[in-house]
């Protein structure tokens, strides 16, 4: 390949890519976002997205191909609004569709639908999937089967009203110098369909075993949770939010914890960075997202890919989106 460092397709805006291989093929599963002229804040209310449509590339050289709307908001029954960025794990013959999206009292919840196709059309489960909350979940599948899914996103993704273990509408980020909210983790029943059980924040500490601090903007999680297994480590990379970095943590248990790394991905233009990293024919890839087609408009964005390399010791060398 091909250093494919172009919006994958044009024709509508995409981001928050999640690239998975199914027989020997490329699915991107990303965002679609609306090109609406309403004003970006805080919250992300500029976020407006509706419906899911599939990307698909038969090899790295092929044309990308939009296989068209996958779901649409209108027949997920518990959703009110903002289908934020999915994701799709495949087990037993289904694949099945993760995505966060408000409820009808405004909250974050994660719900699933499934399909006998990569590329779907999927069928949503009548509620959200119970205990969940926040937004951009990633499941990931071990080598032993069992599933896991990660979530969670500061500010409009809410994470950090759930500190007390319920909604509250007041909940801000801890102090400064106070351990970050960290993301969330819960193992996934056989059937996939709901948590088996605990649903669990993660840990990421620095080189002293010290969890990272809220004020550590450099560092902390802010949304975007990610899991590969490289060289049979956990390799948990996630997006620091306000200071834009895709950063990465290295574990011995798919569950945490996990120990800050380094970068992965320098600032891409646009404020939000998110992405999805994955082996194909023996390489690997990262999968993100910037504002080219948009000249920089947040809620424009567009899915690109490139090459990801490591060194000799697994640690992951940092990408330059632009050079
Ligand atoms: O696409 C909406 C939100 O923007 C995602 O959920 C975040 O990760 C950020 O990319």
């Amino acid at each position: 390949m091909a250093e494919q460092r172009r919006p994958l397709v044009s024709h509508i805006f995409t981001a928050d890519p999640s690239a998975h291989v199914f027989n020997d093929k490329i699915y991107v599963y990303p965002s679609h976002d609306l090109a609406h002229e309403g004003e970006d804040n805080d919250n992300g209310d500029e976020y407006l997205m509706e419906d899911y449509h599939v990307l698909s590339l038969d090899n790295l050289e092929a044309e990308c191909v939009d296989n068209g709307e996958a779901l649409h908001m209108k027949d997920v029954p518990w959703v009110s609004k903002q289908m934020w960025a999915p994701d799709v794990a495949y087990k037993n013959g289904t694949y099945y569709l993760y995505f966060p999206a408000r409820d009808k009292d405004g909250i974050f919840r994660i719900g699933v639908a499934t399909s006998d196709s990569p590329v779907g059309p999927f069928k949503a489960q009548e509620n959200y999937m119970q205990g969940t909350f926040s937004i951009d979940p990633a499941v990931f599948i071990d080598d032993d089967g069992r599933a896991y899914m990660y979530n969670g996103g500061l500010w409009g993704g809410q994470l950090e009203k759930w500190k007390t273990g319920s909604f509250d509408p007041n909940g801000g980020e801890n102090a400064p110098d106070e351990p970050e909210v960290g993301p969330m983790v819960g193992e996934l029943r056989d059937d996939m369909l709901e948590l088996k059980g605990s649903y669990e924040h993660i840990k990421i500490v620095d080189e002293n075993g010290v969890e990272l601090r809220a004020g550590d903007e450099d560092r902390r999680y802010f949304e975007d949770p990610w899991m590969h297994k490289y060289n049979g480590k956990y390799y948990f990379s996630y997006s620091t939010g306000t200071t834009h970095y895709l950063v990465y943590a290295v574990g011995d248990s798919p569950v945490g914890p996990f120990t800050y790394q380094g970068r992965i991905l320098e600032p891409v233009l646009g404020w939000t960075t998110h992405h999805s990293i994955v082996e194909y024919h023996g390489k690997w890839y990262l999968f993100y997202h910037d504002c080219e087609l948009s000249n920089g408009i947040n809620h424009r964005r567009n899915v690109k890919y490139t090459e990801l390399n490591y060194r000799e010791d697994g640690s992951i060398i940092t990408i330059e989106p632009y050079k």
